[in-house]
């Protein structure tokens, strides 16, 4: 046998014996195993199908496209169905980072400013980290949360005002509770208005993006509410809470079709990987059924028991427990001595997977960091609910209690 098989056996095995906590993770179905394992790996497809295609683009630029077309169309149809909206939809980015590069690259030049939400307060590296293209190509703002860790909404007005950047951006990877994308997009007009009112200047409003990778299986079943029809453009990934495929996504208003799809082909990709187009279009049908729906109420509940829990034995929960799939429990008060890291380490050794994360005011390096996050979207896939995440909160106490 190949190596590489010997590796996966033992990959699934420890997938297998953990328990999972990584809020990013989940397990995929057999039907998108066997979609991104098929024989569509073998075709080449640069461009577009002919129905998907607004950037004037020919079609596609190689013959032998008739199924991966049909394909193609099936899944930006399935997508829309899956989020209920006519917003035109880009399945060909390879990831989140590639879907939100092609965002920027679609609205923005090189230098504009973007005001957004950092890693440490739950952002993410493509929102404009130092060390990420995002924050070496645009001028980066970041509003702040308050001293419970929730939004601070005021801010947003206030830096908008202030910058005036041609994008303002929302979403997150470590933030457990919802996101008021109506207040952000209010407060940009109220923002664009009073700048050129006071300032006499003639300030456009901003794109308004949100990235609601974490969310997104949140907000296909009505757990969270929806950033379509506010929103101007929409990333997200489709192997967190969505449970499917590894991979991203580009919704847009129909008018920023043409420079979202010319942004993906040729602007920063090469040929879609049609396989992996295919298991988008599993994962799609999936999250439309009534089954994935009562899954995510579930992981919310899981997540909320989860909170509790922990509340009750005496940790301090970022903004005080969660309204999502995910919470982060902060050691920087209550366990001064103890790390992020080492915490994540020393639960490895148990069997439990989850990450280290900052919190809040973070003094410590993202390396360290002060808290955890934890997620429920992959356990409960596994058939947890409620009493079974409050066993592993009182698991997860008693080895730190022991560390
Ligand atoms: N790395 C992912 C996460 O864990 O949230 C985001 O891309």
């Amino acid at each position: 046998m190949s190596k590489v098989f010997e590796i996966i056996e033992k990959e699934q095995k420890r997938q297998n014996e953990t328990i999972e906590l990584i809020a990013s993770e989940n397990f995929v179905s057999e039907n998108v195993l066997k979609a991104v394992g098929s024989c569509l790996t073998n075709k080449y497809a640069e461009g577009y199908p002919e129905i998907e295609r607004h950037s004037g683009n020919q079609g596609r630029y190689y013959g032998g496209c008739v199924y991966i077309d049909e394909l193609e169309e099936y899944c930006c149809d399935q997508w829309r169905k899956v989020f209920h909206t006519d917003y035109h939809v880009n399945v060909q980015p390879h990831s989140g980072s590639q879907a939100n590069f092609a965002a920027y690259m679609a609205v923005l030049r090189p230098g504009d400013t973007i005001v957004s939400m950092d890693l440490n307060n739950g952002g993410h590296l493509t929102h404009g980290s130092s060390v990420n293209f995002s924050g070496k190509l645009y001028n980066m703002v970041f509003y702040n949360t308050d001293e419970n860790g929730f939004i601070d909404y005021e801010d947003i007005y206030e830096k908008v005002r202030q910058h005036k950047p041609a994008l303002v951006l929302a979403g997150a990877s470590a933030y457990p509770r919802e996101i008021d994308f109506s207040k952000i997009s209010d407060n940009i007009d109220k923002a664009v208005r009073d700048s050129n009112a006071c300032d006499g200047t003639d300030y456009k409003r901003p794109f308004f993006m949100v990235d609601m990778a974490h969310i997104a299986g949140l907000v296909a079943a009505g757990e969270h509410t929806s950033p379509f029809g506010i929103a101007d453009i929409i990333t997200t990934t489709t192997h967190k809470t969505l449970r499917g495929t590894r991979g991203g996504l580009i919704f847009c208003k129909p008018e920023l079709a043409k420079k979202v799809d010319s942004a993906v082909f040729p602007g920063s990709q090469g040929g879609g990987l049609q396989h992996i187009v295919a298991g988008k279009a599993v994962t799609a049908e999936e999250a439309c059924t009534d089954a994935y729906k009562q899954y995510i109420q579930q992981v919310v509940r899981n997540s909320k028991a989860m909170a509790k829990r922990f509340k009750e034995l005496g940790y301090d929960l970022v903004t005080g427990g969660t309204d999502n799939h995910l919470l982060l429990i902060d050691f920087s008060k209550t366990h001064p001595q103890l790390t992020g890291k080492d915490v994540q380490d020393e639960l490895d050794k148990h069997g439990i997977t989850l990450n280290k994360n900052c919190v809040p005011r973070e003094k410590r390096s993202p390396k360290q960091a002060s808290g955890v996050r934890i997620g429920t979207a992959a356990m409960t896939t596994r058939g947890y609910k409620e009493e079974d995440f409050i066993k592993v909160a009182d698991r997860i106490n008693e080895i730190l209690q022991n560390m």
